[in-house]
């Protein structure tokens, strides 16, 4: 059996916007946008892997909210797995400590202008689809 394994990225909300990372490595993914985050260590859950990459990456303190359903291949072995999160209250402002060298909050008119990694487009759209659903009460 091929194991698979998680990387989980975060749908990080603050003030209606969405909080975008621009990658500074590897080389070939460098330049292009993700929703921060990282692979889910052996024994941990997929929430505490968010809030540990996100205090590892950003410098910030946040509570994981629900799963986006979906998954979405990576490179193999990984697969890419969403949950929405917030910052909790006291928490410092997101900063681009390793990896990212550039952060943007977006809002839902512009959440297509960063060059998203290929891999992040569908679970942005299913982000997307959630937010949107959200903002209408259901
Ligand atoms: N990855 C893709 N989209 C994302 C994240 C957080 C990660 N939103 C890919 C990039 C790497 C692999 O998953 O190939 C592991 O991610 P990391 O540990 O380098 O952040
Ligand atoms: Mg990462």
């Amino acid at each position: 059996m091929t194991e698979r394994i998680v990387v989980v990225g975060a749908a990080l909300f603050d003030g209606g916007r969405l909080l975008a990372a621009r990658r500074s490595a590897p080389p070939d993914l460098a330049g292009r946008w993700e929703l921060p985050g990282g692979k889910v260590e052996p024994g941990e859950r997929p929430e505490g892997a968010l809030v540990r990459e996100l205090r590892e990456e950003l410098g910030v303190d946040t509570e994981p909210l629900a799963p986006v359903p979906g998954e979405w291949a990576l490179r193999p072995p990984y697969v890419l797995h969403v949950w929405t999160a917030r910052l909790r209250p006291g928490s410092a402002a997101p900063a681009p400590l390793q990896d990212h060298d550039a952060l943007r909050w977006l809002t839902p008119a512009e959440v297509w202008d960063v060059d998203w990694l290929d891999q992040d487009v569908p679970a942005v759209r299913a982000t997307l689809a959630q937010w949107a659903a959200e903002a209408h009460g259901s």
